[in-house]
This record gives structure tokens, sequence and C-alpha cells, in this order.
């Protein structure tokens, strides 16, 4: 299962490269200190320019580092997508210091934002399923319940929200997870 239809939203499940994808955002797995890193954070300041690091640094230097689980716009630079949202998600420590909480927190975050922007398409990348260590299964199940909920509960201009999964294991998890959600939508 790769589509949910959820109230006027669809989300979607999709294998890519986020920085190709044409959203009115796309959404950055970043570190606190919000000057680029490896993986997705790497690719999309690399694609997008150095337009994304100078407002980067701008925030950074008027607000201090993004904690995780909350999250900050600039613009995409060179990307085709309008907005980059930067989150953090939590560093997995094992799973009993709150990781959850703070990763439904970048997503919830991240929707939030694009909510105050009148966006209609946001794509994510698998938050801190790569440096960070989370395991996928449990981070899938995280996301997806968390967007899911989110859009129930506040129904917004926002009409798609993608999942674009860089690798296959990673798109069958999330795949695993959107089919226990559909089961179990009734009782989010
Ligand atoms: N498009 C979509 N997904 C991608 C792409 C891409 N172009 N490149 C990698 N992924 P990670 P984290 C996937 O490590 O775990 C950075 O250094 C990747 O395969 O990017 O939240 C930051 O600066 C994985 O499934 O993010 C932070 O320091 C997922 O994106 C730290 O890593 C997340 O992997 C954040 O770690």
């Amino acid at each position: 299962m790769k589509e949910l239809q959820l109230g006027p939203t669809m989300l979607v499940l999709t294998q890519g490269d986020i920085t190709r994808v044409a959203a009115d955002a796309i959404v950055n797995a970043a570190n606190s200190g919000l000057l680029g890193g490896g993986g997705v954070d790497g690719a999309i300041h690399r694609a997008g320019g150095p337009a994304i690091l100078q407002e980067c640094r701008t925030i950074l230097a008027s607000q201090g580092r993004l904690p995780p689980g909350r999250a900050v716009a600039t613009t995409a630079g060179r990307l085709p997508a309008r907005f980059v949202i930067h989150t953090v998600g939590p560093i997995w420590q094992g799973g009993t210091r709150g990781e959850p909480d703070v990763l439904a927190g970048a997503y919830r975050s991240s929707l939030e934002l694009a909510r105050g922007l009148a966006l209609t398409t946001v794509a994510f990348p698998s938050i801190s399923t790569g440096a960070y260590g989370y395991p996928v299964d449990q981070a899938a199940r995280v996301a997806l319940r968390t967007v899911a909920r989110f859009l129930s509960e506040r129904p917004l201009p926002v009409q798609r929200v993608t999942f674009v999964l860089h690798d296959e294991h990673t798109l069958d998890a999330y795949t695993r997870a959107m089919e226990n959600l559909a089961a179990a939508h009734e009782d989010l």
C-alpha cells in the first residue's frame, strides 16, 4: 500500500531523491546547528545552493540552535520546491529517552509551519533513520501516525503529504506501517 486518503489530504509513499521533488515544501532532516551535514541535509544544501545556508545562518543568529522536535522554514534556493522546512529529529538512544515524542514533534512542527505558510504539498524524508540511528520500522509507525493524527485534528490546506524514501528497505518499512495505519484508522 502506497497511498492513503485522509479527509481532503492524500498521504503518499514513494522511493526517490527528495531534492528532485517539486512540492511546495520539502522537509530537511537537519541538525540543531543548521549549517548542513551529511545524508539528506547534505544533498539539499548541495542541490539548493548557498541561499539556503545563508538563511540558516540568519535564523541561527536570531534564534540560536534549533532544538530537536522543532522546525524552521527557508527558501529552497535552486531546488524545484518553494521552501525547505528544516527540522531536527532525535538521536536514537535506545528508545527510552523520549525519542518517539521528539520524532512526532519534528513532524508536527513541520506541518504547523506548512499550515502557516498555506502550503498544499509537503514532502518528508524518513527523519532520524540515517545518521541518527532510529530503527526504521519504529520511526515509520511514529511518522505516519503523527501525520495522520495531525491531519485528522486540523484539516489543512495541505492536499498531499509525500514521504520520499531513499532506499527500498525504508520504503518497505513505511509501506507496512501504512497498511497497519489503514487497518487501525478508526482508532486514530
Ligand atoms: N532524498 C531522500 N532521502 C534521503 C536522501 C535524499 N536525497 N539522502 C538520504 N536520505 P539522514 P537523520 C535518507 O542521515 O538520521 C545529517 O548529517 C536516508 O537514507 O539524512 O535524521 C544531518 O546534518 C535516511 O533514510 O538524517 C544531521 O546531523 C533518511 O534520509 C543528521 O544527519 C534520513 O537520514 C540527521 O540524521
